[in-house]
């Protein structure tokens, strides 16, 4: 199989775009695509101060080297879940990528400032452990672009990461989520940074085969805790639906992206925005009189109280 640009041979073939790509071509591919969304979406410019939030995965190590590459300001915040040697594995692969660029890294230790891990935090509280983490990691997504002055927050979700999210919310009809399911979160009040997904427009296999040509180091293991997740339940639905019919995932979350644009790019409700205020304990801006980070510290502290 030929490259669909030029004469080389291709590592690449994507279905949904009729195409094709060598190495050189589908570097300039991805690259495009980041560029498209950043610009299209309005997500930030090259005066802007952009942090990354990193796992050590592909999808956010080719976020970073990506922006990197094509100019962008940024810099990384890695948050240690403390899951024994995954983390220690994954917290590695981060310094030494950012290391080798010369990189600003953030780092957050759950152990040192929550005081356990994440598995023992869900424990005390008896919460799943992803509904725990997603709590923690925005709460400190939010705090360090706002603490050190970062105007955007960027994160590695996919369009298989979306396509997939959307689908759960639509099974469940929890329409109260889907304000939120676009690439780019406005700054809508005082506290709360701008959050932008600028890989939304490339699947999950486009940018692994990018991390592979580009030999990027990341750390190919999932989380531990996302094993059974249902978000893996709706990937595998999703990419039995493009494999049967390439342009599937595409049509669903970029169809649904055009309609909220249609309707005036609603981002979040009106009324959501409107009882946002500082949260009592730690100012982070919520609905309610304490955020949900804060009350879920409150009660993991009570839970371990003799
Ligand atoms: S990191 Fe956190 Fe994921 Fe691990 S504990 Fe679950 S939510 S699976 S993105
Ligand atoms: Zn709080």
């Amino acid at each position: 199989m030929r490259c669909r640009k030029c004469p080389h041979k291709a590592v690449l073939e994507i279905p949904r775009h009729h195409t094709a790509f060598c190495k050189r071509c589908l570097t300039e591919f991805v690259c495009g695509q980041v560029e498209r969304a950043v610009k299209h979406d309005k997500m930030f410019t090259k005066a802007d101060r952009v942090l990354v939030a990193v796992s050590g995965g592909k999808d956010s190590l080719t976020l970073l080297d990506v922006l990197h590459t094509l100019g962008y300001h940024v810099a990384a915040l890695y948050v240690d879940l403390g899951i024994g040697d995954y983390s220690k594995r994954s917290k590695a692969k981060v310094e030494a990528f950012t290391s080798a660029r010369g990189l600003v890294l953030h780092v957050h230790e759950l152990k040192e400032d929550e005081g356990a891990g994440i598995n023992d935090l869900a424990n005390l509280i008896s919460r799943p452990a992803c509904s725990a983490c997603g709590t923690i990691k925005r709460h400190h997504f939010n705090r360090v672009a706002v603490e050190y002055g970062y105007s955007v927050l960027a994160t590695g979700h996919n369009l298989d990461d979306e396509a997939s999210r959307l689908l759960g919310n639509v099974l469940r009809w929890q329409t109260e989520y889907l304000d939120k399911q676009g690439p780019v979160l406005p700054a809508s009040v005082d506290g709360f940074a701008k959050k932008v997904k600028p890989l939304y427009r490339l699947a999950e296999r486009e940018i692994a085969a990018y991390a592979v040509v580009n030999k990027l180091d990341y750390i190919v293991e999932e989380c531990p805790n996302a094993v059974g997740a249902k978000m893996l339940l709706y990937k595998d639905v999703l990419n039995r639906l493009e494999a049967e019919s390439p342009g599937t995932k595409q049509a669903f979350y970029w169809g649904f992206l055009a309609k909220q644009e249609a309707e005036g790019g609603r981002t979040m409700a009106e009324s959501d925005q409107a009882m946002l205020r500082p949260c009592v304990a730690c100012g982070q801006p919520t609905t309610a009189e304490t955020c949900n980070y804060c009350k879920m510290m409150a009660r993991a502290i009570a839970t371990k109280a003799p």
